[in-house]
């Protein structure tokens, strides 16, 4: 249908982007293929597990918006949701979570090693796919965002437990382990479309602030969320003694008594008092807080776009920023 004749005005952008996401898909599936049936097994159950494939639309999304001419943008959101499904594989191991995506874990259902094992196999095709591409600074941006990736994982690990973790080693780590990969999307999307320098920095500096306002809001649904809806466990963080924003600012929002009672659940990973614990991060104010940071983030992704073409995938980069504070699952 022509634009002006949509209902929604983004409706056109949508549908194509819905028909580029099915020959990213449609690779996906090709590229997982081994010899070893486990590996079929596992991979095709994580992958086809019904993520929400935010990074690889990042990728489909800036490379349309500044005119990639070329056809290697399927293959590079491919190889940015692999990435991203060994780091799932790798994190349910070490977090020892049973529930994603509403479903069973690969670890709750094929053991420890099989998941790490197969993580290491999405990791390295990706970088398989990646040197098909033949551009070295494709390499060296995704070489880079892997290892800050790994990196904001062991600074998470050195705060766990942690209660006087402050507000800015908190953001350091998930600028690290979630931020870097949607930077890495975004860049790699203007670099496929020869973007000046300028042009891709701005992409990155969008990429990083929405990856950080989408841990953000991860955070605050961890609390906030129901188990249904998420598809994982509330109060997982909690139980991990994970000291994320909610629980920080719950600390310094709630009086002494209480604050100390937050103090010793993340030092425990209190699983005894976890339903009063998340009652005073509900109540405390944390929660529009944390919302409230995330929005400041999407607000800067937004304000990053200026520099971009005023044209439909913009306009859906845009849409994408404001609704990503929103979400509920
Ligand atoms: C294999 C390079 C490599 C590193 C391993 C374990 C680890 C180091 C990294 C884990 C990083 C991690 C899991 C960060 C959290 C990112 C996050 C918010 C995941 C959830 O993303 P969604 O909601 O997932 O986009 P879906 O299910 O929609 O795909």
């Amino acid at each position: 249908m022509h634009a002006a004749l949509s209902a929604d005005p983004h409706a056109d952008t949508l549908s194509a982007l819905s028909a580029e996401m099915l020959e990213v898909d449609r690779l996906i599936a090709h590229r997982l293929s081994s010899e070893v049936a486990l590996i079929n097994q596992i991979s095709g159950y994580i992958v086809h597990a019904g993520g929400k494939r935010m990074r690889p639309k990042l990728v489909l999304l800036f490379a349309r918006a500044l005119g990639d001419p070329g056809n290697h943008r399927h293959e590079l959101a491919a190889v940015v949701e692999f990435i991203h499904t060994a780091t799932l594989l790798h994190d349910d191991v070490v977090d020892e979570s049973d529930l994603r995506r509403g479903k069973a874990t690969a670890n709750a259902l094929f053991g420890n090693a099989a998941s790490v094992l197969v993580g290491d196999f999405l990791y390295s095709r990706a970088f398989q796919m990646m040197v098909s591409v033949n551009r070295m600074r494709v390499l060296e941006v995704l070489a880079e965002a892997t290892n800050v990736i790994a990196e904001g994982e062991v600074l998470q690990l050195l705060n766990v437990h942690d209660p006087d973790t402050t507000v800015e080693q908190y953001l350091r780590v998930i600028r690290f382990k979630t931020a870097k990969l949607f930077e890495a999307s975004a860049r790699l999307g203007a670099m496929l479309s020869d973007a000046p320098p300028a042009v891709e920095e701005a992409c990155a500096a969008y990429g990083r602030a929405m990856g950080t306002a989408f841990q953000l809001i991860d955070d605050v649904l961890d609390y906030e969320g129901s188990t249904e809806l998420l598809g994982k466990n509330i109060g997982d963080d909690l139980r991990e003694g994970k000291p994320t924003l909610p629980l920080l600012l719950a600390m310094q929002y709630c009086s002494a008594e209480q604050s100390a009672k937050l103090r010793k659940a993340v030092e425990l990973g209190d699983t005894e008092h976890l339903q009063e614990v998340v009652t005073l991060v509900r109540t405390c104010g944390a929660l529009e807080a944390t919302r409230e940071a995330a929005r400041k983030e999407a607000e800067l992704a937004a304000k990053s776009l200026e520099l971009l073409p005023d044209n439909e995938w913009t306009k859906a980069l845009l849409e994408f920023a404001i609704r990503s504070v929103g979400r509920s699952s």
